[in-house]
């Protein structure tokens, strides 16, 4: 069974004026079709064909000669997660369970908005920032390119932003501070990441 690109939980043109259409037609309409299509490339006639897509990043994860199927498995997943980490009706400060979690584990909304924006702006190349329920706190990460706090099983991923420059830089350029402001002030879907806690 081919792993599938999942839709989009909104319009490509919902994020404007944050994310362009023209955006999303890149970002979801090729880059990640692109990461679908090659993993069913590399998957077909082998025993990972039948596999999830979470089993394929799992059966893959840290080895070397499995590097092309990780990579575009976490690729798959990163991006389904950062799509629903968006909402036409983000951004802002959070409510509900994250709020309180967000207050407990950083002091406060607006320093946990320093710390994620900062993970962002030094994740050095391509990759990508998150805010992940550990223990019963909450972390900020930052991982290179592929790389995805799912295969750390001691924790559960909440929100996710792609800062690989194909995320920013036809609404942006090379502005990436001037996208995460954007992501966190105009999109941060905290609907998302309260289903995430709860499941944590
Ligand atoms: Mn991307």
């Amino acid at each position: 069974m081919a792993i599938e690109l999942p839709d989009l939980p909104y319009a490509r043109n919902a994020l404007a004026p944050h994310i362009s259409e023209e955006t999303l037609n890149f970002h979801y309409g090729k880059h990640h079709q692109a990461y679908v299509d090659n993993l069913n490339k590399m998957i077909a006639d082998t025993p990972h064909a039948s596999a999830s897509l979470e089993e394929l990043i799992h059966a893959s994860a840290g080895d070397s000669s499995k590097a092309g199927i990780f990579n575009n498995a976490a690729q798959v997943w990163n991006h389904t997660f950062y799509w629903h980490s968006m909402s036409p009706n983000g951004g802002g400060a959070p409510t509900g369970a994250i709020a309180k979690a967000i207050d407990d584990s950083f002091g406060g909304y607006d320093a946990f908005k320093e710390q994620f924006a900062t993970a962002g702006a030094t994740q050095f190349g391509s990759g990508w920032a998150w805010l992940v329920a550990k223990g019963g706190k909450l972390e900020i990460r930052k991982t290179a390119n592929a790389e995805t706090p799912l295969t750390d099983k001691s924790c559960t991923p909440l929100i996710t932003m792609d800062v690989w420059e194909h995320a920013y830089y036809l609404d942006f350029q090379n502005k990436r501070p001037a996208y995460m402001n954007a992501f966190l002030e105009g999109l941060i879907n905290w609907g998302f990441a309260n289903a995430n806690l709860a499941k944590a």
